[in-house]
């Protein structure tokens, strides 16, 4: 069996290309993962999906522990089966989604219990129990138990947070055990304060992981404050391992953050958005809902591939979105995370050619220039 492992192919500046081999396939990064919180990614066949350029999805502990439960899917032969996704799948372990989802809450040394956000029944996860989740459900790359405040927070309440997370941490480690071919990836906390963002990476090299993400962002601190953050916080992670930032964000969010070092992202803006009518180009945002795309024959984006731009026009994109055609989430939702794995691509194209600078710059005057 392929075991895991990370192989950094090149670096220009401090972005970096490479490529995370699993036994499940390949993943290219920098990478971005679509979020298929409940076993799908919301209005996309999976082969689509993989279609747009995908290697690996996120799938979310909180959520399919209470439906349709692990233990349901681990009887129907774990997720990649249930869900017909047979390549790499990495999982949130469920503490970032209690935190922001669950109702009636309970947080203590142990772990945390809640209010199932569908039917208020009771809940409890610990790192114990979230690393049980993952197994049953077969992820990949498992993610630890953590505790994430939001922004902004007392440097007192940032500083018990993040010491509780490596607590987690080591529990997280020890239950996860020894799995050849699965992953377990820390997670740094720590806020904005550059001296418990370093304690928390060295609570975690000291512990050992295969990969380590950048948790506790993009809650609440805005795109300054985070990329202040992301000048030191990759660095403080070991160097030959993964750095996966979570659930980030704008395209602008995601080249700040390759540019400073991020592997691996995932949000659900371009699968969401796709839902609501709001257009991700080259160019910039559109929303296909505003009335002067209604005698419109042109596509979305003249040079995308997509089907959504190859074969309809946004007058016809705006008709069945305002209808509420279901068409309009598939089509929507396909543009959107193909532009983002266009981006992607080509951010690894230019950091393996030495590139990433003059590339970065064309990214930002191409959308600055309006009129979509
Ligand atoms: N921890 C976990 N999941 C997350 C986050 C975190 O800090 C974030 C913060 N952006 C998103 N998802 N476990
Ligand atoms: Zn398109």
């Amino acid at each position: 069996m392929t075991s895991f492992s990370f192989d950094l192919q090149a670096t220009d500046g401090r972005a970096r290309t490479g490529v995370i081999s699993t036994p499940r396939g390949d993943i290219r990064t920098p990478a971005f993962m679509p979020v298929g919180t409940a076993a799908t990614v919301k209005a996309m066949m999976p082969e689509s999906v993989r279609a747009t350029g995908a290697d690996i999805l996120l799938g979310n502990t909180y959520h399919l522990m209470l439906r349709p439960t692990a233990e349901r899917i681990d009887r129907l032969g774990g997720l990649h089966k249930f869900m017909n996704w047979d390549r790499p799948i990495l999982t949130d372990s469920g503490g970032f989604q209690v935190m922001s989802l669950a109702g009636l809450r309970k947080l203590t040394e142990e772990g945390v219990t809640f209010k199932s956000h569908v039917d208020g029944s009771k809940h409890m996860l610990s790192p114990e129990r979230s690393m049980e989740i993952q197994r049953l459900l077969g992820s990949d790359i498992v993610m630890c138990f953590d505790e994430c405040p939001a922004l902004p927070a007392d440097r007192d309440r940032i500083a018990a947070s993040m010491e509780l997370s490596m607590r987690w941490a080591a529990r997280s480690r020890e239950a996860f055990g020894d799995r050849p071919g699965h992953a377990l990836f820390g997670i740094q906390q720590g806020g904005l304060e550059e001296d418990l963002r370093a304690q928390s990476a060295e609570a975690l090299r000291e512990i050992g992981f295969e990969g380590y993400a950048v948790g506790g962002l993009a809650v609440g601190e805005g795109q300054e404050a985070m990329f202040g953050c992301l000048d030191y916080a990759p660095e403080q992670l070991p160097q030959d391992k993964p750095r996966y930032l979570m659930g980030v964000g704008k395209p602008d969010d995601i080249v700040g953050a390759v540019a400073r070092g991020i592997d691996m992202m995932d949000c659900v803006l371009p699968s969401r958005s796709g839902r609501t009518g709001q257009v991700f180009t080259r160019l910039g945002v559109l929303n296909i809902k505003n009335a002067r795309h209604q005698d419109d024959p042109r596509p979305l984006d003249e040079e995308c591939t997509c089907p959504a731009c190859r074969n309809y026009s946004r007058a016809y994109l705006h008709h069945v979105f305002r209808t509420q055609e279901i068409i309009s989430s598939m089509l929507l939702t396909w543009h959107n995370l193909h532009y983002y794995q266009q981006i992607m691509d080509q951010m690894r194209h230019a950091i393996a050619e030495g590139r990433f600078e003059a590339w970065q710059t064309e990214f930002t005057q191409t959308r600055a220039q309006g009129d979509i």
